[in-house]
């Protein structure tokens, strides 16, 4: 297989995390295709390059927060903790790149501006930021989900005279709160792994909680050397574990109901869940995210611990007024999260009811009036998720159609994989696959072997674009919509899964909760019917 012509790419994929990475190392080792990688960090990990925050670390399990696709590559990296710290992630992720000798077709440092189709040439072209244009047959975004941060647009940011950081914007030198008095917005999982850290050196923090949030121990942790062995000598059984489950995650859900067992037993089993720690406390039942007097038992036990670990009424209170069901929204879980309330240098303020109303020069004032003096805010609010990536690269398919009026309603995809009037675009783990619902690397490697075995039979059958049907579209997103109905997750009205943290953002429920294991057999489905559902014209029609 040679280039469309010479001097151009056959793909270009833009992003060097999880995504890209692997992406890069499947169409070019083994389907022998030139492509290029744009990446606009000065180095590969997409999220973990960026998101160097006091105590950010992975929910995922690191022995399950790692490629599986290589049993080689999986058994000889040995992780430290049960949970990866960013550094480690990303000391990984460099080592992958190294073995697979990847980073020779990454360009760093290069922001991609525009990526526009030429339908005569039927090839992309793709704007850096240094004007720079590259074009290619197959464009593919790999540019993450939680990826574009969102900075509330507070007034009076502009003026305020002390420092203030974004989490997923961290300066690489860190940040020293030692003698300051710092000022933390946001209380998702990101504020809660950074809160028990700086409280740790700050003079004084003060937590401003919109909306309180489930937690649940991490229970972190060194891995004993018998485990590692385990991890080891288990790789098939693990790995297919993952691939089956719903969530990606090396655990099961268990088939029992909350119904099938009396109070006293529920209740053993949250008490042994919590002391077990991890996401793994959704899995205890299978009708949690479903059944919300399920969900109830389960809402009730966490919130009891939040009035039993924190000491002060009023803070307990507080943190324990959460109104969405359990998980509904991205479920947090922590290291001395709650705890940290009971230090004498830590407060928190409810900004629900007495909302931020600007940001003064020397620190906060809410809608009341009171003012918070600060030297330091640390943004831990979130991201314009998922879409908010995709939107940034200024896409615009065939018929001059820009990837913002298409989606100006909410994302509409076909398997998140592709989108009506951008031929031969590809996302990775875009809007309507399971992505954030999923153990993000498991959702990768699914969707990165998806596009390289589709391009592989495109180049085989001499195809020359492809594109989804509306039809499949539609069915599509009905069925979107279906799968998140039928659980609670879009009872949590303020969630990022419906893109309600961003103001003006359509609401639109944008991952797949229909599960992992399912969508892996429907997109397995639809390659083997020839793919179905999506476009196929041959070179002849295309150049013609
Ligand atoms: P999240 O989960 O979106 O959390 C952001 C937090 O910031 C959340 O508590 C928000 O409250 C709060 N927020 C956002 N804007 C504001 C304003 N204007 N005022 C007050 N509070 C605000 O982001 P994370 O980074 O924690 O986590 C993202 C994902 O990364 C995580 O789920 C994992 O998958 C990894 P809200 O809930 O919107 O009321």
């Amino acid at each position: 297989a040679s280039p469309a012509r010479a001097g151009d790419l056959d793909a270009i994929v833009i992003g060097a995390g999880f995504a890209g990475m692997y992406q890069l190392h499947l169409l070019r080792d083994r389907l022998g295709l030139k492509v290029r990688v744009l990446e606009q960090g000065g180095g590969v990990g997409g999220t973990w390059y960026w998101n160097r925050y006091p105590g950010a670390r992975c929910d995922s399990e690191s022995h399950s927060y790692c490629y599986s696709f290589s049993e080689e590559l999986y058994k000889e990296w040995e992780w430290t903790e049960r949970y990866p710290e960013q550094p480690e992630i990303l000391r990984y992720l460099n080592w992958v790149a190294d073995r697979l000798d990847l980073k020779r077709d990454i360009r760093f440092d290069t922001r991609v501006t525009a990526c526009t189709y030429d339908a005569a040439a039927n090839l992309w072209r793709v704007t850096t930021e240094a004007g720079e244009t590259l074009t290619a047959t197959y464009l593919i975004a790999a540019v993450g989900c939680l990826s574009t941060a969102n900075v509330p647009k507070i007034p009076g940011l502009e003026d305020f005279q002390g420092r203030w950081y974004h989490t997923g914007q961290w300066p690489h030198e860190g940040v020293d709160f030692s003698g300051s008095r710092v000022g933390q917005i946001g209380t998702g999982s990101t504020g809660i792994q950074a809160v028990p850290v700086i409280a740790e050196q700050a003079q004084h923090l003060t937590v401003f909680q919109r909306t309180a949030n489930y937690s649940v121990p991490a229970r972190n942790g060194p891995l004993s050397e018998e485990f590692k062995a385990w991890v080891r000598d288990n790789y098939a059984d693990i790995r297919a574990t993952m691939l089956e489950t719903p969530n990606g995650h090396p655990f099961r859900i268990l088939e029992r109901s909350c119904w099938d067992v009396t109070d006293e037993e529920r209740k053993r089993i949250y008490e042994a869940a919590w002391e077990k720690g991890g996401l793994q406390f959704r899995a205890n039942f299978r009708d949690l995210l479903m059944d919300k007097a399920a969900n109830d038992t389960a809402a009730d036990f966490l919130k009891a611990k939040i009035r039993e670990i924190v000491k002060d009424p009023e803070t307990a209170a507080k943190l324990a007024d959460i109104d969405h069901p359990y998980a509904a929204k991205r479920p947090p879980i922590d290291t001395n999260y709650f705890e940290t309330y009971n230090r004498p240098n830590v407060s928190l303020v409810d900004v629900r009811s007495n909302p931020i109303e600007r940001i003064t020069p020397t620190g906060l004032r809410l809608r009341d009036g009171t003012e918070h003096p600060l030297d330091i805010i640390v943004f831990a609010t979130g991201f314009d998720a998922m879409t908010g990536p995709l939107l940034r690269l200024n896409v615009t398919g065939r018929d001059g159609l820009a990837l913002g009026d298409a989606w100006a309603e909410g994302p509409r995809t076909y398997l998140g994989l592709q989108v009506v009037g951008f031929p031969n675009f590809f996302t990775i783990t875009g809007p309507g696959s399971p992505s954030v619902l999923c153990n993000m690397p498991i959702c990768i490697e699914q969707h990165a072997d998806w596009i390289a075995d589709c391009i592989a039979h495109l180049r085989a059958k001499g195809i020359a674009r492809m594109e989804p049907d509306p039809a499949a579209v539609e069915r599509w997103v009905t069925h979107v919509n279906e799968a998140a109905n039928a659980t609670l997750l879009p009872q949590a009205g303020h969630s990022w899964y419906l893109g309600a943290n961003v103001p003006g953002k359509p609401r639109v429920f944008m991952p797949y909760a229909g599960g992992m294991g399912r969508y892996r057999r429907l997109c397995a489905e639809v390659a083997e019917k020839g793919y179905e559902g999506f476009r196929l014209e041959a070179r002849e029609a295309a150049t013609a």
